[in-house]
């Protein structure tokens, strides 16, 4: 790198401040108050939203509220924070766009803005509206402090997702009131200050007692009010930690779970078997009163461990786990468990907890064992432990703050995936070599690089952990869990930019290969990917799902997505390093691409899980059809892909397909017609397969062009994500980098096209 190359990459380090701006720097803020307290939080109308900063130390992402006049002087707003509260950004308009490519220069004017300074892109990452719960009640029960700007906000962002008609909570932000999203937020509310006379408080309740009050929640919420003493410990079905002692080969043994039940199931099974308690408190001798509409003294907890609103049980327990359920808390674990048995899964819970935390360095898997295993160490070690302060510390990074107020977001953030996909938007408008874009560039390179992981866990078997060398996790290197699909976009980027002439060798080849190995070694038997590791027992596993709220959460399943982006991935590494493994990578893409023709439905189109949902799914498969030379024309799978793609495109040009389609498997429209990103999946999909009429791809391009602002940005529309089935989640950053990718695509397939 030249000296000037070096300094370009260095300033463009720097957040984009406005003019004028004088900064301070982050590390001078301390971050909130880290200590111990019991007082209710005070809370006010609204925060001043002037006050508001990201923080982003090497991506850790946490929001700072600068009471002190001369702090948020020395430390002004940059665009990103502004855009992310929703505040004006003056901008001006840009040149309006006559061709694509234009359209494509203006968004990313925009969007380079929105580039945090360790290189990555933030965003907000809400939709479930049971992390934020979860989160305030480790917080409640483990005598955390909640600044008044968090209670304030936190109140805020909950009144404006009521449901305009009767006040509840959904499982997710689009989704109809449900008791588990109705009573955990209503609670929310209560532990974060507002009273329960305030008119939105008594509207909720109304709606919550109408769909038969807490004792109709399903099992997760139980869990949270036992915790919290507003519930007795009697109403959860049993999780046993005595499941952790089972040796190996045993079928259900946890160790085959998929990942996020398993780390859940770990510190709840504890918690259960502990049946801990937080200290009572006026507010929570209140809401006993508030959330039932029986009498709190004279309900009969064990009577409910079943009782469930048809709305809340996505998933109905099976008969199986249903007598299994009766055995434990009838038999087992009032007569038959034996004391030592009981203390020795606790210990080796607690030890398996310790090592979460230790490989992740406490940022944990995701905010709902984050919140749990906050409370396991402030069992274990006291109050003012390490393990807690840390813990404590940690859990800012799951929060997002925005024009509503403040949330919780899925994961500590979206930071490796969203970068790696806007590297890949800006190689496939051909924009790569401009110097333009150099620095951006660059700074997303070295944040990747930074993010590889580079070792595995310690004693990976122990804990059960997948080989992760060489990958990367969806959101950071703290987290350090390695997806497959995250590890092969991750490594496109990294090496599109490295193989583009001016750009430096930052991983070299031994570190590219240690990604292609850990890859590897996710290919399951049938030869898709699945999400965190292969599969390690069969789908049967769903008959103990408990959570009832969501649907295949045991096990890991192959995913179209995840064997698709591992396809596409391998084909790009094949043609750099055609003799690394060749004969090995030759038959893991031929078991792979075998596995996604199966799994192409009888319409053409693919299910997603991950995004919404069959056009999400379908672009990945005709993108890692193509990759190997599988086109419209040359193949009937991506053909009928095509077709499906087409024959679902509207009047107006452009897709749309709503969350139900993830619920019921069905294609469905959503309801407030074409939306830019859809639009820009399906057209990606078909640019990628080369669909041979260019009309449909024009008309679907004119529609993304028209959405665009005049200052380059497009606006948020429903949302994008989803997992499990049931619940939604948002991916901001999608309006962003797959409508450029659409539209570069098309600048370079037809240049000679005009569209407006
Ligand atoms: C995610 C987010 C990213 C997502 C993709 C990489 C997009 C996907 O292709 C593979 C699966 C993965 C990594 C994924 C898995 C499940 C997550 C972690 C989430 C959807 C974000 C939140 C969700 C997590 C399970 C939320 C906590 C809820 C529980 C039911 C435990």
């Amino acid at each position: 790198m030249t000296k000037k190359q070096a300094n370009a990459v260095r300033a463009a380090r720097e957040p984009v401040l406005e003019k004028g701006s004088t900064r301070k720097r982050f590390s001078d803020v301390p971050i909130v108050n880290n200590g111990h307290s019991s007082k209710r939080p005070r809370i006010e109308d609204r925060t001043d939203f002037s006050r508001w900063r990201m923080r982003d130390d090497e991506s850790r992402q946490t929001w700072q509220y600068l009471e002190d006049d001369e702090a948020a002087k020395e430390w002004p707003q940059t665009y990103a924070d502004k855009y992310f509260l929703g505040l004006p950004l003056n901008l001006p308009d840009l040149e309006p766009a006559k061709q694509p490519l234009d359209a494509v220069r203006n968004g990313l004017t925009f969007f380079e803005k929105l580039q945090l300074p360790s290189g990555h892109w933030g965003c907000e990452y809400g939709g479930p509206m049971f992390l934020l719960p979860g989160t305030v009640i480790s917080w409640y029960v483990t005598k955390t402090p909640i600044p008044w700007y968090y209670a304030t906000e936190i109140k805020n962002y909950l009144f404006a997702r009521a449901h305009p008609e009767d006040g509840g909570w959904g499982l997710h932000i689009e989704g109809e009131s449900s008791v588990f999203g109705t009573v955990l937020n209503y609670t929310t509310l209560r532990l974060v200050g507002v009273d329960a006379d305030h008119p939105k408080m008594v509207k909720a309740r109304a709606t919550l007692h109408k769909l038969g009050g807490a004792t109709h929640a399903p099992h997760w919420a139980k869990f949270w009010l036992s915790l919290l003493g507003v519930m007795h410990w009697d109403i959860v079905n049993p999780v046993p930690p005595e499941l952790w002692l089972l040796p190996d080969w045993v079928p259900i043994a946890p160790w085959r779970w998929w990942i996020h039940m398993r780390q859940v199931f770990l510190p709840m099974g504890y918690l259960a078997s502990k049946k801990w308690t937080a200290e009572e408190t006026e507010t929570i001798v209140s809401l006993r009163k508030e959330l039932f509409v029986e009498d709190w003294e004279e309900i009969n907890w064990a009577s409910h461990r079943n009782t469930i609103h048809p709305m809340d049980n996505y998933h109905p327990k099976s008969w199986l786990l249903n007598s299994v359920n009766w055995l434990l808390a009838n038999v087992w674990n009032p007569y038959l468990r034996p004391k030592f048995l009981a203390d020795k899964a606790e210990a080796w819970a607690l030890e398996l907890i310790r090592m979460e935390d230790e490989n992740t360095d406490y940022a944990d898997l995701a905010p709902v064992n984050a919140a749990m295993n906050l409370v396991c160490c402030y069992i274990r070690d006291g109050p003012d432990s390490e393990s807690v302060r840390r813990h404590r510390e940690r859990s800012h990074e799951f929060l997002w703050v925005k024009d509503e107020g403040l949330l919780c977001n899925g994961t500590n953030g979206v930071q490796c995936w969203d970068t790696a996909f806007a590297i890949q938007t800006v190689m496939d408008a051909g924009l790569t070599e401009d110097p333009r874009w150099r620095p951006m560039l660059m700074k997303a390179l070295e944040y990747l690089d930074s993010q590889q992981i580079r070792e595995n866990v310690k004693d990976q078997a122990k804990c059960y952990r997948q080989q992760r060398k060489g990958g990367w996790a969806f959101s950071n290197k703290d987290q350090g869990y390695a997806v497959s699909d995250c590890v092969s976009e991750a490594l496109k980027s990294v090496i599109i930019l490295q193989k583009t002439p001016g750009f430096p060798t930052l991983i070299d080849d031994q570190r590219i290969f240690d990604a292609i190995d850990t890859l590897l070694t996710y290919q399951s038997r049938s030869g898709g990917f699945a999400s965190y590791e292969p599969p390690r027992a069969g789908t049967w596993m769903e008959n103990l799902n408990a959570a009832e709220v969501f649907g295949n959460i045991m096990v890991e399943y192959d995913y179209p997505e995840c064997t698709t982006a591992v396809v596409t991935a391998l084909s790009l590494f094949k043609k750099h390093w055609p003799d690394y493994r060749t004969d090995e990578i030759r038959g893991f893409v031929d078991r792979a691409v075998k596995w996604i023709k199966i799994a192409q439905k009888p319409h053409g189109g693919w299910y997603g899980s991950w995004g919404i949902c069959f056009t999400y799914a379908t672009m990945f498969a005709l993108e890692s059809l193509s990759s190997i030379g599988e086109t419209y024309k040359n193949s009937s799978n991506a053909k009928r892909g095509c077709d499906f793609l087409v024959s679902k495109q509207r009047e107006d040009g452009g897709w749309s397909e709503s969350y139900k389609a993830c619920e019921t498997g069905e294609y469905v429209e959503h309801p407030s017609g074409s939306q830019v990103v859809m639009t820009s999946w399906a057209l990606i999909g078909l640019m990628k397969a080369k669909y041979p009429d260019a009309e449909p791809i024009k008309k679907g391009i004119k529609l993304i062009m028209e959405r665009q602002q005049p200052n380059g940005e497009w606006l948020q529309e429903a949302i994008e994500g989803v997992f499990n089935k049931s619940c939604m989640i948002s991916y901001p950053n999608y309006k962003f980098t797959f409508t450029m990718k659409a539209l570069g695509m098309f600048a370079e397939r037809y240049p000679d096209e005009k569209v407006v």
